[in-house]
């Protein structure tokens, strides 16, 4: 449906319209809309993709958009992105899935496909929790990158994830969960498995049981529990692996339970040995009194001698906690390195993808933390990037080949994303500087912040530790409480070391990543705090660095944006709410690109390539002219109106549709060319 008059309230009311009847998909312009209907609808399966994929439904879709890109990757031979956005519980990742589920019709032989949607369930395990947003939230970021051959199969892919929240595993807000995963072993794992293990049930363990949350209504963690591990024999990781995985979630479980003892006047600590540390340390295969030592003691290094130091109670907890998140996120870590094994493209790759970008939503709750201000922060970049193609190169595109065109004003965020990442006085600098200071708190950065930024308009100070940042989705105000530590992430050599004289597999592999990680000389800030310490890249630095590469990934493809949109803030399918739904689409931006689009031409192709693609459809003979006068021989002949295209200096400019009426045409004239050239070799057989 196209709508002739534009302003916010028809496009309002058109949307609503259609939700009201369940077509939650709208075009706004290139951008497709998407409103989370928060119930089953029926518009997906076998019969639609094939419908979509013989073009005979029209309505907006996923499948539409997902069609168009592989259109797009073959005829320009361009490597194309799936970008999905949109805040927290909006549908992203359904989204994604739903799109998955259109390239995997597509097909690929030898099962790839079947394979790339099984990595789905495992991710969602792992990485994926109950927040007070969405019941399956997703605590990392994605990429999925799918290969093609020159046939157009699937031939392989390849995932990329960012930043997980590791401080989920340890601590969790009342009402929320940590991963999946850990609540769908406890409920489903075979009985002499939970032997073996010594697993109890969710409530055992006190790191799942401080949020007092257990299950989430309508889902079965069990069956859950049973569909991970079908999924994990589908991309080819063992039995013995799949049964080290779950060791390895025990022992972060019972990590949670080890409990510490005074045992001095200096208020110095030990681990009790009781039922908690005899399971860690029998899960990972490791000497009870060694990681009792790992665990109330660190090694300082002064001079040329090692110095034992014990620990306070919170250093101990600290100690035991950092243990527990790296054993978890490298464990997420080495999972997808074991499914990009699997998936990884075989020799016959023609270097054509399609990306499918599905990262956590913008986040904005009563107290927000360093988790946030990551998400929000990779949440501003992505909007840039969706600026940027949507109004600024377009803009420079038309002026470049000297086509008319009124100048659209649209929300910038470079302020913010400046913010961000000004040096030496932005917020990531800051947070970094801050870091490395031995005496530095949580209050020393909040007071710095204040000091140096307070005269930036997107930045505001807020009483004692809190700062507020105004981001392109809303203000945000952040807590500072933990940013210093949870940017250093900090963990001893003495744990490091204890994983690497483990008897087990996974952790002496752990232990070498950790070690990789920590010894590379890399250029950034390095936190060396306290002798023998392990030297590492700060998180938000690091995170950084990946955000910057991913940008750089993405700009070297087409993209295709998706922008989700949440209804309510319930999860429920009956609400409606108006202003809601105004708010995320006027700060995304969608009400503008509907604008810049309607008045604009966003498909373009070279004189050359139109006149090769198209040219043999003229009636005339057109061999020896030039490629610009055989493109306007083309569009003479097929009668496309002059409001309808422009002609730049090196390209040809059409209005949103109107390249579609000729590749109707060229593709209903190439199949009658196939098929007499087929009768023509069946008489002659
Ligand atoms: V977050 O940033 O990861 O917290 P997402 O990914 O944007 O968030 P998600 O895709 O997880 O949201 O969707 C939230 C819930 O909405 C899902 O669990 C479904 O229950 C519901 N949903 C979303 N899209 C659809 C849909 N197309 N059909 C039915 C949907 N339900
Ligand atoms: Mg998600």
């Amino acid at each position: 449906m196209q709508l002739s008059y534009l302003n916010e309230p028809s496009v309002l009311y058109n949307i609503q319209c259609r939700y009201n009847q369940d077509m939650i998909y709208t075009k706004a312009g290139p951008v497709l809309v998407a409103i989370n209907p928060f119930k089953k609808v029926s518009l997906y399966g076998n019969d639609y993709i094939e419908a979509y994929k013989l073009k005979s439904i029209e309505s907006p879709h996923v499948y539409a958009i997902t069609d168009t890109a592989i259109r797009e990757m073959v005829r320009d031979e361009v490597n194309q992105s799936i970008i999905i956005s949109g805040e927290s519980g909006a549908g992203k990742t359904e989204t994604a899935k739903i799109a998955m589920q259109y390239l995997a019709a597509l097909g690929g032989g030898s099962g790839i496909e079947y394979e790339i949607l099984k990595t789905n369930p495992i991710l969602e395990a792992f990485g994926n929790a109950k927040t007070l947003r969405n019941d399956n939230s997703s605590r990392f970021g994605k990429l999925i990158e799918i290969h093609f051959s020159e046939t157009g199969k699937i031939s392989g892919a390849n995932i990329q994830t960012f930043l997980l929240e590791k401080s989920r595993v340890v601590q969790c807000t009342e009402g929320e969960r940590s991963y999946h995963i850990f609540y769908q072993l406890c409920a489903g794992v075979p009985t002499d498995l939970r032997e073996k293990l010594n697993l109890r049930s969710a409530d055992e363990y006190k790191y799942l049981r401080q949020s007092n949350c257990y299950s989430i209504t309508g889902v079965n963690d069990a069956e859950q529990f049973r569909i991970v591990v079908e999924a994990l024999d589908v991309v080819h990781i063992s039995k013995e692996d799949q049964q080290s995985v779950f060791a390895m979630l025990a022992a972060v479980l019972w990590l949670g339970n080890i409990s510490f003892t005074v045992i001095d006047n200096e208020n110095h600590v030990e681990a009790v040995t009781d039922e908690g540390l005899f399971n860690v340390a029998k899960l990972v295969g490791c000497d009870i009194e060694e990681l009792k030592l790992a665990l109330s003691t660190r090694t300082m290094r002064v001079g040329n001698d090692n110095i034992v130091q014990k620990l306070t109670l919170s250093q101990a907890i600290d100690t035991r906690d950092a243990l527990a998140k790296s054993i978890y996120a490298c464990l997420f870590e080495w999972l997808v390195e074991q499914i990009n094994k699997s998936l990884a493209v075989g020799k016959r790759r023609t270097g054509r993808s399609i990306s499918i970008l599905d990262i956590y939503g913008f986040e904005s709750f009563d107290r927000n933390s360093f988790e946030q201000f990551c998400i929000n922060y990779a949440n501003e970049r992505l909007q840039q990037h969706f600026n940027r193609h949507l109004f600024k190169l377009e803009q420079e595109e038309y002026i470049q080949d000297g086509i008319d065109w009124t100048k659209v004003d649209f929300e910038d965020n470079q302020d913010c994303l400046s913010l961000f990442e000004k040096k030496p006085l932005g917020l990531l600098s800051l947070l970094d500087e801050e870091s490395t200071f031995p005496n530095g708190t949580d209050l020393t950065f909040a007071n710095k912040l204040k000091q140096h930024l307070n005269s930036n308009s997107c930045f505001r100070g807020e009483r004692g530790k809190a700062f507020s940042v105004c981001h392109y989705a809303g203000e945000v105000t952040y807590d500072t409480t933990g940013f210093l530590e949870k940017n250093r992430d900090l963990l001893h050599l003495d744990s490091i070391q204890l994983l690497s004289s483990c008897s087990c597999r996974l952790p002496q592999i752990f232990a070498s990543s950790m070690l990789a990680q920590s010894e590379k000389p890399v250029a950034g800030p390095l936190y060396k705090a306290g002798g023998a310490d392990s030297q590492k890249l700060s998180v938000a630095t690091k995170f950084k660095g990946q955000l910057f590469l991913l940008m750089q990934r993405l700009e070297s493809t087409t993209p295709h944006f998706i922008r989700c949109i949440k209804p309510n803030n319930l999860q429920s399918p009956k609400l409606y709410e108006q202003g809601l739904v105004l708010q995320q689409l006027r700060c995304c931006g969608v009400l503008e690109v509907v604008r810049i689009s309607r008045s604009g031409f966003p498909t373009r192709m070279s004189h050359q390539k139109f006149a090769r693609r198209y040219g043999f459809l003229l009636l005339e003979n057109v061999a020896y002219q030039d490629p610009l006068s055989v493109s306007v021989a083309i569009l003479h002949q097929f009668n496309i109106l002059p409001e309808m295209y422009q002609v730049g200096y090196t390209k040809l400019f059409f209005r949103t549709g109107q390249i579609g009426v000729l590749e109707d045409t060229r593709n209903r004239t190439l199949h009658g060319i196939l098929r007499v050239q087929s009768c023509f070799r069946g008489h002659r057989a």
